[in-house]
């Protein structure tokens, strides 16, 4: 019914999708749930239905995006092969030869076409955020934000707006390893009633610089180093840290990119933030300031950068597959939208100036304003025609939503669509189906590579009478800019209080956690360590003693240097004093009591307690986490009780890292498990990473066998280390599992590591 419902709403060619068989119209398994009323069901909006190919009616706004994309989705199934002109092809393994041994012949039509279209299929990657992730959802307004803004998506408590959302790496190339220690792209293209709005933004709240003139060498700096194109997807290197070392603007971005944000544990446990201070307009035309700030429903985390780096052989992909796998799943990442809204005379009250990227609004300051809830429900069907064609352009703005002067913003504005134009090949790049809005298109730009409208008529110039005028200006109903008054000399500089470098890096220091502060320290001092130049290493601490002087101190002795004097200050203004930001440590973050879709290893060999183990897998299943029986071979084996135990993976193919905690039951420190060097070692590094251990019975041995402390240095009990006398032991499993809830005992962790 649900087909037959979509296909009487087709706009034109109703048999086309047929063509392409119906199971084109099939979502992705797991990627969708019942269909239902999908405005009754607004509020659990976990519940709401993937995709209307399932039923749901795209009047309703869940899915508009859907119906626009069904009419190009393309599937093969019960289909016979065809050229690109649809001709049916007889012999797709041959080439046409004159004789079985002689030469191929030009006039092979089915083999050139073939062959040209291979050789064209690349595109040039993102010249930044090459390497992402993508997937289809919808924003859900909490409530009326009609006197702030008019713009669409805010106008109705519980208004809709189908959104793709695309997740990055920075500096890394198309294929490049995920769990790089980088900036995270977030980048949301809102499909609204009134266009595209599209809000690229970052996991990190600031930026390296304060001027888009400056960009371009920021960029250069990181990237692999020319000459030999070294090192990928990394900024642990000369040309970078020199870079930075002489922009002093870029200190506060560092102790964020140093911090564990450079490296989530996913792209669902991040933050995302739009950066720069934006203005909403409302009906009225009066305007505020606004920060957009992502908040993930399921906490923030992050890994840490021993894990990082032996993730990066273990599995390139690994947010790419988390995100995945969560859709697929069912288990739909979600974050909450806040806004901080501040007026403009607000702004002027700041020690620091609200156009300046590298400075963020302490939430102290403005609070966060949560206005919605966006909800990823489904994965995309194509990675090149959605996830690489996706054009995300600062400019595409919507009515209710305008720019402020933030001189990075300004160059954004820019460069997004002039990017497009040689990376989509031409300025109809709009028109790609994950491009193109739910609004209706219509304008007098003409023709151009790839044209896709068929635009009617003679009429493509404004005004005109013989299209009765039409397409004709909106008027009030049209985006207006901002009106803001400005009577300036034209010059090239920038304001005083931009100057300031030092003052917020030393706040979102401070606001850190003693962990979280070490972890910094020793990632300045590891992407140090791999720089060749003393003097750019000394230039970096020298910033660095002007936000923390023992920050620089551990990192000068990490390094086998003496701290050199503080770099000069660049303004005499008074240092601005900023309390401690609780909101700046992701480990004072709320989190989740849950612990649904962490990824929990059993290990598991010949006689292990079998019973045990169905029991806790069962129960870790129902909680929503994700068990894994992982032993040295796969396949069955025998159990304690005679009983068959399933290996689901072996330690060679899912090794420590991938997991969020290990269980160890009875009878693990038996046989080949016991004696392989690859289990002790996934053992160590689940310790070293701080993360929760279970063992019952005598798997209590295999941790002693792997050298792992039973206690932390004070002599104290390990909260992460459960170890029990039987996998029903009062309180043992519960403990666990307020343990991976919590996701780390960092309590642990020593520099060096123990273990
Ligand atoms: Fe970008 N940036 N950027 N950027 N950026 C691009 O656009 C640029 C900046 C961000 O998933 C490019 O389509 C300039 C800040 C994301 O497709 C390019 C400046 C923030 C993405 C570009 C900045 C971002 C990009 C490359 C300084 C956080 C990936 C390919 C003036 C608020 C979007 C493309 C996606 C991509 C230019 C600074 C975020 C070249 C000139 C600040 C998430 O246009």
């Amino acid at each position: 019914a649900g087909n037959q419902q979509l296909a009487a709403q087709m706009p034109f060619n109703a048999d086309k999708p047929l063509e392409y068989g119906d199971a084109a119209r099939q979502p992705h398994q797991g990627s969708t749930v019942a269909p239902g009323d999908p405005l009754a069901t607004a509020s659990t909006s976990a519940e709401l239905n993937a995709s209307p190919k399932v039923g749901s009616d795209p009047a309703d706004g869940v899915n508009r995006l859907n119906a626009p994309l069904d009419r190009v989705r393309a599937d093969s199934g019960g289909q016979a092969l065809t050229t690109n002109q649809g001709v049916p092809v007889a012999d797709n393994q041959h080439s046409l030869k004159v004789g079985l041994r002689g030469p191929t012949l030009l006039e092979d039509f089915i083999l050139r076409e073939k062959i040209t279209h291979f050789d064209h299929e690349r595109i040039p990657e993102r010249v930044v955020h090459a390497r992402g992730s993508a997937a289809h959802g919808y924003f859900e307004a909490y409530d009326a934000l009609t006197d702030i803004t008019k713009a669409a998506p805010f106008q109705a408590a519980g208004k809709i707006t189908p959104v793709f959302v695309r997740f990055s790496t920075v500096a890394g190339e198309r294929g490049s390893s995920d769990t790089a220690r980088d900036v995270r792209g977030f980048a949301v293209k809102f499909y609204t009633d009134e266009g595209n709005w599209d809000l690229v933004g970052n996991n990190i709240p600031v930026f390296f610089i304060q001027d888009a003139m400056k960009f371009p060498d920021l960029v250069h700096a990181v990237k692999p180093e020319p000459h030999h194109a070294m090192p990928q997807a990394s900024s642990a290197h000369d040309t970078y840290w020199d870079f930075v070392s002489l922009m002093p603007e870029s200190t506060h971005m560092l102790m964020w990119q140093m911090s564990d944000r450079a490296i989530p544990r996913s792209y669902r446990t991040m933050q995302g933030f739009g950066v720069h201070t934006f203005r909403l307009v409302n009906e009225g035309g009066a305007a505020v300031f606004c920060k957009f700030h992502w908040n993930p429903v399921a906490g923030t985390h992050s890994l840490v950068w021993d894990e990082a780096a032996k993730i990066m052989g273990a599995d390139p992909d690994f947010h790419r597959r988390d995100l995945w796998e969560a859709i697929e799943a069912g288990a739909y990442p979600q974050w909450e939208l806040g806004l901080q809204i501040f007026t403009e005379a607000q702004a002027e009250q700041f020690d620091f100036d609200v156009l300046d990227a590298t400075k963020l609004i302490p939430e102290e300051l403005v609070p966060v304003r949560a206005v919605g809830r966006m909800t990823l429900n489904r994965n995309p069907d194509n990675f090149f025609a959605e996830t690489e064609q996706v054009a995300f352009c600062t400019a595409h703005v919507v009515p209710g939503i305008d720019f402020s002067n933030d001189p990075l913003l300004q160059g954004r504005i820019h460069s997004y669509i002039d990017t497009q134009i040689s990376r989509l090949g031409g300025p109809n790049f709009h028109e790609i189906p994950i491009n193109a809005p739910v609004a209706q298109v219509h304008n007098n730009q003409r023709d151009g590579m790839h044209r896709q409208a068929i635009n009617r008529g003679r009429v493509n110039y404004e005004p005109n009478s013989l299209g009765g005028g039409c397409p004709f200006q909106a008027g009030r109903m049209g985006f207006t800019s901002f009106p803001e008054p400005i009577q300036e000399d034209k010059v090239r500089g920038k304001p005083e209080k931009f100057a300031e470098h030092y003052a917020q890096a030393r706040m979102f220091f401070e606001s850190q956690s003693l962990a979280e502060q070490a972890h910094i320290a020793n990632a300045f001092r590891f992407e140090l360590s791999k720089v060749q130049t003393p003097a750019v290493r000394a230039r970096v601490i020298a910033n660095l003693a002007n936000v923390d002087p023992m920050l620089a101190a551990g990192v000068a002795d990490g390094l086998g240097m003496e701290v050199p004097e503080a770099a000069p200050l660049a303004t005499s203004l008074p240092q601005p004093f900023y309390a401690v930001s609780p909101a700046l440590s992701l480990l004072a973050r709320p989190g989740t009591t849950g612990v649904a879709t962490r990824k929990v290893a059993i290990l598991a060999g010949d006689g292990v307690d079998g019973a045990g183990i169905a029991s806790v897998y069962a129960a870790l299943r129902s909680a929503g986490a994700v068990p894994r029986v992982v032993g040295v071979q796969l396949g069955a084996r025998t159990g304690a009780d005679g009983g068959r135990v399933d290996v689901e993976i072996s330690l060679e193919a899912g090794p420590s890292v991938l997991y969020d905690a290990v269980i160890v039951p009875d009878g693990a420190d038996q046989g080949r498990l016991a004696i392989s060097g690859q289990t002790l070692e996934f053992l160590r590094d689940q310790y070293r990473h701080c993360k929760p251990i279970f063992a019952w019975g005598s798997g209590g041995e295999l941790l002693k066998l792997a050298d792992l402390p039973d206690a932390l240095p004070d002599g104290s009990a390990d909260p992460g280390v459960i170890v029990a006398a039987a996998v029903n032991a009062a309180g043992a499993y519960e403990a666990f599992l307020t343990a991976l809830a919590g996701h780390r005992a960092f309590v642990r962790e020593t520099d060096p590591p123990l273990v």
